[in-house]
C-alpha cells in the first residue's frame, strides 16, 4: 500500500459504515472506544468501561477517561459517530469528506472544535445573554424565550468552517489541530438576526466591533482565563445572515456545538461564531479578546516564505474565508466499474462570495471538465457541484474538484501561502478511484 492509501485507511477506519463499502486494504473493526461526554454519554462509557464512574458529575465535560484514553483504536463521540477525533482536551474531531455529503450537513456530522471546556448542566430556561459594550446605547439581559418573543426568527443555511482546516498539509508543520479536509459544515440554524437585538439595545456612532463572550471554561482550570473570545467588524455583524441561533436543523443545537445558544457569521472563521454565548460587546475599537490578539487568526499580510520568522505587526487578521470544494461522493478508496458513467458531486464555498464554477479533473489536472453547479440556498451556503466522469481504462485514477468564485479567483493545486499558524488551505481536494 502506498503512503497515501495508508494514510487514507487511517483516515477512514474509524467510520463504522466503512465495513459495508468496497474499499481497498485492511478492514479494521468498527469502532470500539467512545469519547465521554457529559449529560449525553455516560451510559455508553459506563458500558464501554465495564464499570459504573461514581463520580461522573466531576468529570469534566468532554474528557475521555484513561482507561479507554490508552489504546490506540479510535475514538468515538456520541452523536458524532464517524467523526475522527483529533483531541479530546479539549474536544476536536472532523469529518470524513464522504459523511459531508448532504446538502444540509446533520447535526451528528458537524465537526467539533472547542479550545475549552464546554459549559456543563445547561439550564436553558435560565440561560441569559448580556448586550453591552462601550458603544452600546445601554447593557440588556435577555433570556431565550425573550428573544423567541422579542424578535422575528430567521433560518439560514450557513457554511462553518474552521481557519485552521488543512493544516495538515503545512510544510514546514504548523501547530494546532491537524485538521484534513473536514472542518467544515452547513447545517441550516435558527435564530434571531444579530442586527436587530443590537439595534433594538442601540449602536452608537463610534462603534467598530462586534464580540462574544461564552460560558466554556479554560482548560487549565484557571477560572479566571477566558479561552476564546472574537469578534467582526460591525458591519459584518449587521448583515442579515449574522444570527443569534438556538436550533440547528430544526432542533436544539448539540451540545458541543453550542447549546442552548450560538452566534453564526457564516463566511469567516469559525472562531467568530461564538459557542455557549453568554454577552456580546459593541467595541468602539478592534476587539481585544483572547484570540484575537497575537498570531491567533491571523496570517502575513503579505505572502512570505515557507517557514519564515514573521513579526507580530506584519500579521493581519482573518477576514473571509477563501474559495474552496470537496468531493463528497464517491468515498475515496473505491473501486468504480470501468466503461460505466461515475456520478460524482460534492460542495464548494466561497466564503463572503459566490462560487461561479467548480471543474474536475481525473488526469491530475492536465485536462478539466466543467461541473454543474446550484446556486446556494442563501447567501453564504455552499453550493452542490456534480459531474460525470468515464475512466478510458482500468488503473489508479484521482478525482479532482477546483471552485473558482466569482471574482474570477480559483482554489490552487497545492499548498497556497504559507502561515506559521497553519491557516487558510483552501488546495484542492483529491480522491481516490480504482477502475475495475
Ligand atoms: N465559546 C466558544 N466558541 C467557539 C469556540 C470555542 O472554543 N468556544 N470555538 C470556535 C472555533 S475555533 C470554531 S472553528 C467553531 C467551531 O464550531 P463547531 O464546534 O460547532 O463546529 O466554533 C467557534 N466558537
Ligand atoms: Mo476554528
Amino acid at each position: 500500500m502506498s503512503k497515501l492509501y495508508r494514510g487514507l485507511h487511517e483516515l477512514y477506519s474509524a467510520d463504522p459504515l466503512a465495513a459495508d463499502e468496497r474499499t481497498w486494504g485492511r478492514k479494521t473493526d468498527p469502532v470500539t472506544r467512545r469519547g465521554f461526554l457529559k449529560g449525553s454519554g455516560l451510559v455508553a462509557m459506563s458500558t464501554a468501561l465495564g464499570a459504573s464512574i461514581p463520580f461522573a458529575d466531576r468529570l469534566p465535560a468532554g474528557l475521555i477517561p484513561a482507561a479507554l484514553a490508552a489504546t490506540d483504536s479510535p475514538f468515538e463521540i456520541p452523536g458524532k459517530q464517524g467523526l475522527i477525533v483529533l483531541n479530546d482536551r479539549p474536544v476536536n474531531a472532523e469529518t470524513p469528506a464522504h459523511l459531508l455529503d448532504d446538502d444540509i450537513t446533520p447535526a451528528k456530522h458537524l465537526f467539533v472544535r472547542n479550545n475549552g471546556v464546554p459549559p456543563g448542566g445547561v439550564d436553558t430556561a435560565a440561560w441569559t445573554l448580556e448586550i453591552g459594550g462601550e458603544s452600546a446605547e445601554r447593557t440588556v439581559t435577555f433570556t431565550i424565550d425573550e428573544l423567541k418573543a422579542r424578535f422575528r426568527h430567521h433560518s439560514y443555511a450557513l457554511q462553518l468552517e474552521c481557519g485552521g482546516n488543512g493544516r495538515s498539509e503545512f510544510v514546514p508543520p504548523a501547530s494546532g489541530n491537524q485538521w484534513t479536509v473536514g472542518a467544515v459544515g452547513c447545517p441550516e440554524w435558527t435564530g434571531v438576526r444579530l442586527k436587530d437585538v443590537l439595534e433594538e439595545v442601540g449602536i452608537r456612532d463610534d462603534a467598530v466591533y462586534v464580540a462574544y463572550y461564552s460560558a466554556d471554561t479554560h482548560a487549565s482550570g484557571n477560572v479566571h482565563l477566558v479561552p476564546i473570545s472574537r469578534g467582526v467588524p460591525i458591519a459584518k455583524a449587521l448583515e442579515n445572515e449574522s444570527l443569534i441561533a438556538w436550533a440547528m436543523n430544526g432542533e436544539d443545537i448539540p451540545a458541543m456545538n453550542g447549546h442552548p445558544l450560538r452566534l453564526v457569521v457564516g463566511g469567516w472563521p469559525g472562531s467568530v461564531s461564538g459557542k455557549w454565548l453568554k454577552r456580546i460587546v459593541i467595541r468602539d475599537r478592534v476587539h481585544d479578546g483572547p484570540k484575537m490578539t497575537g498570531t491567533s487568526y491571523r496570517v502575513p499580510c503579505k505572502p512570505v516564505a515557507p517557514g519564515s520568522d514573521v513579526p507580530h505587526e506584519d500579521f493581519c487578521i482573518i477576514e473571509s474565508m477563501p474559495v474552496k470544494s470537496l468531493v463528497t461522493y464517491p468515498r475515496s478508496g473505491i473501486e468504480a466499474p470501468l466503461g460505466e458513467a461515475l456520478a460524482t458531486r460534492g460542495h464548494a464555498w466561497a466564503g463572503d462570495r459566490r462560487v461561479k464554477a467548480v471543474h474536475v479533473s481525473i488526469d491530475f489536472g492536465a485536462t478539466w471538465q466543467r461541473a454543474a453547479l446550484e446556486k446556494p440556498r442563501n447567501r453564504l451556503a455552499w453550493q452542490r457541484w456534480r459531474a460525470s466522469v468515464r475512466f478510458p481504462q482500468a488503473g489508479y485514477y484521482e478525482i479532482w474538484a477546483r471552485a473558482t468564485d466569482d471574482a474570477g479567483v480559483r482554489q490552487p493545486m497545492v499548498l497556497p501561502g504559507w502561515n506559521p499558524k497553519g491557516y487558510l488551505n483552501n488546495a484542492c481536494h483529491r480522491i481516490a478511484v480504482q477502475a475495475v
